[in-house]
């Protein structure tokens, strides 16, 4: 069969283009170059150097002006970069571009955090839920030069590329595999709703810890319950959610479940691969917003958090507010933080201060009902 393209070598070191437009503020826009660099260093790649470019006006071609797109090719090349990383959106044919312009791989936010999630995926059901969105993130996208972005591959992807299913076959074929994915992971699912009909029985309230990712709910999970969750200063440490038993009052039971982080523009695809594990949160009784109270940027995750939530069909379940990392947040922010998200409750998952007044909060908000 005729070969699409060719896998690349595995990408070391990537040059970070980020642009700062006229819909986002620069703070934003800083943070957004932040979250890139957590992003790229996640998936251990080196950073050889990065870039905010104002972009006043967005053009088809690059996503910006030729004469800028020109200059960053030569700076990556000078500084032998073997691929883009772009903070924004590409379309197929920027992507292209891109690719012929500079002759590195391009990979935007999206693929990036696709990548990410494609390492991470441990259980049957978020494997398959990742290669559902890789291919439904690649097929308007056939020509683009598949790199393996990663170099702390494990065993399981072994010496394939995320892209690598691509080379030998072609768009009919990635339509048949997404068809056939579909149906596996639906059988996957049933076992799911199965396991959720099984804790209904149980008949205790359920509360799914949410929030961004890198806030703080594994580790949260694990103070309150004693479990031993996965937790890492890295973005996505947990893709599956983890659920056990605790008391937020003597006497009284609840489950306490672990959910996946959000992100700023959260790939589509993901959202919808990923959907049966989100909801776990729209079926919850109570929500425990988790925020990073250390965080310059605590506004826009949390709205991002709401947003996600609200697209999951989560928007009417009650929900305690934490902020979080109250040992690291500055004395004087986070007296600011507290009239803005009135009833919250400031904690700190890592050495235990405010835990008493949160399980207090939970067993007061699951009363209500
Ligand atoms: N200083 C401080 N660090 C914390 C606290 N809680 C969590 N962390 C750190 O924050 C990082 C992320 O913690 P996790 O519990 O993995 O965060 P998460 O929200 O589960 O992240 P994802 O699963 O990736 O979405 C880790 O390095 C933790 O050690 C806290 O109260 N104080
Ligand atoms: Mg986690």
């Amino acid at each position: 069969m005729q070969k699409l393209y060719e896998t690349e070598a595995p990408a070391k070191k990537g040059f970070l283009v980020s642009v700062w437009d006229n819909k986002i503020d620069k703070i934003e826009a800083q943070s957004l170059e932040r979250e890139l660099l957590g992003l790229t260093s996640t998936l251990g790649l080196e950073i050889a150097g990065q870039e905010l470019v104002h972009v006043r006006e967005k053009q088809p071609k690059f996503g910006m002006g030729s004469g800028k797109a020109q200059e960053l090719a030569e700076k990556a090349a000078a500084l032998n970069a073997d691929c883009l990383v772009f903070n924004f959106e590409l379309s197929p044919s920027q992507q292209r571009n891109w690719e012929e312009l500079a002759n590195i791989s391009a990979v935007d936010r999206q693929e990036l955090i696709i990548k990410i999630f494609a390492e991470r995926a441990v259980t049957r059901e978020a494997e398959l839920q990742v290669k559902l969105a890789q291919l439904v993130y690649s097929l308007p996208r056939l020509s683009h030069k598949y790199i393996d972005l990663s170099r702390q591959r494990g065993g399981r992807y072994g010496t394939r590329g995320a892209g690598e299913t691509l080379l030998e076959t072609d768009r009919r074929q990635v339509e048949q595999k997404i068809q056939k994915l579909e149906k596996e992971l639906k059988a996957v699912q049933k076992q799911r709703q199965i396991q959720r009909k099984q804790r209904e029985r149980q008949g205790l309230p359920v509360c799914a810890i949410v929030g961004y990712t890198n806030a703080g709910k594994s580790s949260l999970l694990n103070v309150l319950t004693g479990a031993n969750v996965l937790v890492e200063d890295k973005l996505f440490a947990t893709l599956d959610a983890t659920t056990r038993r605790f008391e937020p009052e003597p006497g009284k039971a609840a489950l306490l479940v672990d959910t996946v982080g959000f992100i700023r523009r959260l790939p589509h695809s993901l959202i919808k691969a990923f959907r049966s594990t989100l909801e776990e949160a729209a079926l919850a009784d109570l929500l425990i917003h988790v925020l990073d109270a250390s965080e310059t940027d605590i506004e826009s995750f949390y709205q991002t958090t709401n947003s996600v939530l609200g697209e999951l069909g989560a928007q009417n379940v009650p929900v305690v507010t934490v902020l979080n990392k109250i040992d690291k947040a500055d004395a004087c922010a986070l007296e600011n933080l507290l009239p803005r998200f009135p009833g919250s409750v400031a904690i700190s998952a890592k050495d235990g201060k405010g835990l008493a007044d949160l399980k207090r909060q939970i067993g007061i908000a699951l009363g209500k009902d």
